[in-house]
């Protein structure tokens, strides 16, 4: 009897371990293109085109390397509309009774594998450095789980950027090189973009037919939807992008979302690359000279680093991680996410920009949006369907802990040692978005003050009791309570007008 091999349209990768597990002789491949998968939250419809079309490339690849695939497109008529749904009717029509699949990265699918009729066999998911078992190991018995110590473990784990049992060039982590704001007349450079072949064509389509009501402009659509072109993105980074990745990492400049950042994430999470030939290249720009150690350290870190240790947390913390609301804020989502009319600059960019392109860089998403979400007191739940929804690269594992842990710090401290809020200050350093705002970010109250000033104050205020004792916030609350009282009650007052024009649909 044959056996069904699931692959979803994030594990796009012959070397998935469903796929090493399987039989080209005897079993058959499943990929379902399906509108639950589609629909769990409103896709921007460059994501969905980006999965659909590197799903069908991939099943034809595998097909011309004589596996047999049972593809259902998205608009065949007898489509079940869900991964549970397609697995019955194949297991029907090939007679299988047994399902070889790789782990999901979501528990809600996870959860429907395990409720299938049908023999399950499940394999982890090692395209990534850690196992689950191997992050549960280390979290045990640790009062705090930091990511910069798991870091440590992964770099020796992996030799990448190692002498001997020492970090190359003496140091661990060289960020204290990485926070220069960029200058008007920076060069970045020119992102690669591929005109869409026939299989893109066909599915921006249907996703124009389909998803047509979904927040994000599908077309032009540039991504790479195969390895070939995602290999070629990955070197033209190395080659364009590395070398300055390090020093302007956390900028960030109008009308150029990209800088040097890579925008691989999407390609990573897919499987159309791989995170360890990423860095090995990596590491090899750099031998040979080509890029400084602090770009390439940094930029591995977020790779062996963050991604590998958001995924840890998300495993371990369990299915309701996505719905924890440490801080207890109510707020709806303001309109102005959906790209509602707003006079800050700084979110009004951003939107644009991830309307366009399905992308933000990382201060971006922390520092602009996901700041103005928790300064504003939103509601994790509703800002972490937003961040699900409109990136490209959003699967539930990396999403959920970077946006309602990191970001929000609604996971009450796990991911996060201190809540990710800043002032207008801040922006104002690292971007020029202020220069063309309608708010004036040096002023601290009044009319035209930076709404993130005032709403900065008032999340400080109304969360003493949580963060007055926290050794990296001490400062902040003795500088907050020197000023004078009358100016710490109009601030607070001005915060909660303002707040209050937000709730009621005003234009803010
Ligand atoms: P670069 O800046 O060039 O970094 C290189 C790679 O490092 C990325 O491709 C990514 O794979 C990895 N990386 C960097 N930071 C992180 C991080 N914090 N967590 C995990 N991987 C990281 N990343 C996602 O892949 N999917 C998401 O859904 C996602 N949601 C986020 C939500 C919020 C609120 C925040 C603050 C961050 C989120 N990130 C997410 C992390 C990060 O913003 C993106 O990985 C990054 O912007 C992708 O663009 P890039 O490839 O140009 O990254
Ligand atoms: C994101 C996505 C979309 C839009 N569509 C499909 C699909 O039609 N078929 C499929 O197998 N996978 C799709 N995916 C990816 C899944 O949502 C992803 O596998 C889960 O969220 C687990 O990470
Ligand atoms: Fe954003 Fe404030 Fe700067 Fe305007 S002044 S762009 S709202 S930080």
């Amino acid at each position: 009897k044959p056996r069904l091999v699931l692959v979803l349209g994030d594990q796009l990768t012959t070397e998935i371990a469903a796929l090493r597990a399987a039989d080209k002789e005897r079993d058959v491949v499943v990929m379902a293109e399906v509108m639950d998968e589609a629909r769990y939250v409103p896709h921007h419809p460059k994501k969905i085109a980006l999965v659909l079309a590197a799903m069908r490339k991939f099943a034809a690849n595998l097909e011309a390397d004589g596996w047999q695939v049972a593809y259902a497109r998205l608009d065949d008529s007898d489509n079940a509309g869900s991964i549970p749904g397609e697995l019955l009717r194949r297991a029907e029509a090939f007679e299988a009774d047994e399902v070889i699949a790789t782990t999901p990265g979501e528990w809600r699918l996870i959860a429907a594998l395990d409720d299938l009729p049908l023999t399950l066999h499940q394999h982890p998911d090692d395209r990534f450095l850690c196992s689950r078992s191997e992050f549960a190991d280390w979290a045990e018995g640790r009062k705090e789980l930091r990511m910069e110590w798991f870091y440590r473990e992964m770099r020796r784990k992996t030799g990448l950027l190692m002498e001997g049992d020492d970090p190359a060039g003496g140091s661990w982590n060289y960020d204290a090189d990485n926070r220069k704001p960029a200058s008007d007349d920076a060069d970045p450079p020119e992102p690669l973009s591929f005109a869409p072949d026939d299989t893109v064509d066909q599915v921006l389509d249907l996703v124009e037919e389909r998803f047509g009501d979904h927040f994000g402009d599908l077309r032009p659509f540039g991504f790479a939807t195969d390895r070939k072109q995602a290999l070629k993105v990955l070197d033209h980074f190395i080659e364009h992008g590395l070398p300055k990745f390090g020093d302007y990492q956390d900028a960030m400049l109008r009308g150029e979302p990209m800088l040097w950042h890579a925008v691989i994430s999407p390609y990573l999470n897919i499987g159309l690359l791989d995170p360890l030939e990423v860095c090995q290249r990596c590491e090899q720009a750099w031998q040979d000279g080509k890029a400084p150690l602090n770009a390439t350290e940094g930029f591995i870190r977020q790779i062996i680093g963050w991604r590998e240790f958001v995924r840890g947390v998300y495993f371990l913390e369990g299915p309701d991680y996505a719905r924890r609301n440490a801080l207890n804020h109510q707020r709806g989502l303001p309109d102005l996410y959906w790209g509602g009319e707003t006079r800050m600059a700084c979110m009004a960019e951003v939107v644009a920009q991830t309307r366009k392109y399905a992308y933000a860089h990382h201060i971006q998403r922390l520092m602009i949006t996901g700041n103005f979400a928790l300064l504003a007191g939103i509601d994790p739940a509703e800002v972490h369907e937003w961040y699900l929804s409109v990136y490209a690269d959003a699967y539930e594992w990396v999403e959920a802990p970077n946006t309602v842990g990191m970001s929000q710090f609604a996971d009450g401290g796990i991911v996060a040692s201190k809540p990710y809020v800043s002032s207008g200050n801040y922006i104002a350093k690292m971007s020029n978005y202020c220069r063309d705002c309608a708010y004036d970010v040096k002023a601290k109250s009044g009319e035209t003050a930076c709404p993130f000033n005032l709403l900065y104050w008032y999340f400080i205020d109304r969360h003493r009791d949580r963060f007055e004792d926290n050794p990296r916030m001490k400062v902040i609350y003795r500088n907050w309570d020197k000023r004078d009282e009358d100016d710490r009650a109009q601030i607070l007052r001005e915060a909660e007008a303002w707040l209050d024009q937000l709730s009621k649909g005003k234009t803010v």
